[in-house]
């Protein structure tokens, strides 16, 4: 319960915006599907927006110090940073002894304080994965943290925070604990004995919450089990195909084989994948197979979000894959498939669905986060201009419709009058201070408490 608390808890980063949940979202198999956002690119290894290494990430911070004092990112300016991957599934990803594309994340859990073998890495092939994992984002500086974020940075917010104060629909279990336990010391010292809240102690209570992310049941666990019915004829077809073709690297009971493997998504030197981890030659441009459960609501799929839509990758597939790399390894040979065989290996990846997933029902129930939001963009056009002051005039004399409230509260009083279009105009032509957080620069969630809506 402490762990689910946490990984839904944007008060775990440093500005309060971003929780493991933003950027693993179980209505998405437990990826994100921000990643579609244009604000979500990563201009890739050319530095360049807008050419083909660019890579569809994850947003995360501003680029800032662990005060708040923002600064301009080489990259992304005053905008949030973008991970340089698409994310993975945070879900059955407990029984996998190397986590992240490259599987630098391995079994062995150091204490991030201390340096101290937590979990060693001998005692089953998972051990403490989950949990050298989860001290990553905390500390990054791209994602939850801020340049150079210590523990004790961590700790402080935790002390200071309301748990889940600024999330919404918490599930009943949840908020049952909260109203017996409602702040961070209690809530530790509930899960372990005694109120100290460190590093490692976040990072076994996240993991244990994440080995409970266990997605078994889909249509084809209940073919498996005897139902002849759970998959459509085309689905049986689809599976036969997947069989052929894909099982030497997607077998087993999450469709993937745990090892790292060229097939040609992008040149080999653009991320050189697994090479990062072993230094070994034959290993540039290796990434680990993914799973396949829950792939439908995963997309973007590959390390880099390159492609849209799962009939995009079995033409992919198809083909052959994009690029031939010399130590590509196996590789995927051309399917040379009729396309009524490529659309019936897509429906077989759709029965690869746990419903309770998709309609994030226990254990993947979730509170849900704060819509993040541009102040002044009244308009939702994603920037901040004078349009957005005739936008706030139309809606308060002209009855034009709000599209988010709190955009349009420009100086987040609470109330919306024509103080807002002049606080606007005041900065856009004035000297007038940067708007209230989360400021004009970027988007991000509303951190005082309103009756005002942002629907999206
Ligand atoms: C800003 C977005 C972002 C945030 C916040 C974030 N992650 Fe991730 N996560 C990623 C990306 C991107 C990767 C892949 C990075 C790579 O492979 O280099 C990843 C990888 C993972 C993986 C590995 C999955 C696998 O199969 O290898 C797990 C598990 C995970 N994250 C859990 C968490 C937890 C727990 C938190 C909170 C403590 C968290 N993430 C916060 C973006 C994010
Ligand atoms: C040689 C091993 C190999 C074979 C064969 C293979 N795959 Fe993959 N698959 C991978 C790897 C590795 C990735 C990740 C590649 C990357 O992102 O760079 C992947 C990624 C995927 C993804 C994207 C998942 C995600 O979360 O982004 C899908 C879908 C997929 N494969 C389906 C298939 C299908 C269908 C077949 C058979 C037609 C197949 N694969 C054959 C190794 C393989
Ligand atoms: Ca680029
Ligand atoms: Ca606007
Ligand atoms: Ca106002």
């Amino acid at each position: 319960m402490l762990g689910k608390i946490l990984f839904w808890e944007t008060q775990l980063s440093a500005d309060s915006s971003i929780a493991c949940g933003s950027c693993h979202s179980m209505e998405n198999g437990g990826s994100d599907s921000r990643s579609f956002d244009p604000l979500s690119v990563h201009p890739g290894p050319d530095g360049n927006f807008g050419t083909p290494d660019d890579i569809r990430g994850s947003i995360g911070v501003q680029n800032q110090s662990c005060l708040g004092v923002l600064s301009d990112d080489p990259i992304f300016g005053l905008e949030r940073q973008v991970t340089r991957r698409k994310s993975p599934s945070a879900i059955n990803a407990m029984f996998d002894g190397r986590l992240f594309w490259d599987g630098r994340a391995g079994p062995q859990f150091l204490n991030p304080e201390t340096g101290a073998v937590s979990i060693p890495g001998n005692t089953n092939p998972a051990a403490g994965a989950l949990e050298a994992q989860a001290v990553g984002p905390i500390i990054s500086d791209a994602e939850m943290g801020c340049e150079v974020r210590t523990w004790d940075d961590v700790r402080a917010r935790l002390l200071a925070a309301a748990p889940l104060q600024y999330a919404n629909d918490i599930p009943q279990a949840m908020l049952d604990t909260l109203s017996q336990f409602s702040d961070y010391e209690s809530l530790f010292q509930m899960a372990f004995g005694s109120p100290e809240i460190t590093g490692e102690r976040i990072a076994f209570a996240i993991a244990t919450y994440e080995r409970t992310l266990l997605a078994d049941q889909t249509p084809l666990d209940q073919f498996i089990a005897g139902n002849p019915n759970a998959l459509s004829p085309q689905q049986v077809m689809g599976m036969n195909l997947f069989l052929n073709n894909c099982l030497p690297c997607h077998g087993g009971p999450f469709l993937a084989d745990g090892v790292f493997h060229d097939i040609g998504v992008r040149p080999e030197n653009e991320d050189q994948g697994r090479f990062g981890v072993t230094g070994n030659p034959g290993d540039i441009g290796r990434f680990k197979t993914p799973p396949l459960r829950n792939v439908e609501l995963r997309a973007p799929y590959f390390h880099n979000g390159g492609k849209q839509t799962l009939a995009e990758v079995v033409s992919f597939y198809n083909g052959g894959g994009d690029f031939q790399n010399p130590d590509g390894g196996p590789g995927t040979p051309p399917l040379n498939l009729p396309a009524g065989a490529q659309a019936n290996l897509v429906l077989f990846l759709e029965a690869l669905t746990d419903e309770r997933v998709r309609n994030a029902l226990p254990p993947f129930d979730h509170p849900t986060l704060a819509i993040h939001f541009r102040r002044g963009d009244s308009n939702r056009d994603g920037s901040v201009d004078i349009s957005d002051a005739i936008h706030c005039l139309q809606y308060l004399f002209d009855g034009v419709p709000a599209l988010c409230e709190d955009a349009t509260d420009m100086n987040d009083d609470g109330q919306l009058n024509i103080a807002d279009p002049v606080r606007l105009l005041g900065r856009l032509f004035g000297s007038g201070e940067i708007l209230p957080a989360p400021t004009e620069l970027t988007r991000g969630p509303d951190l005082t408490f309103d009756p005002l809506e942002c629907l999206d």
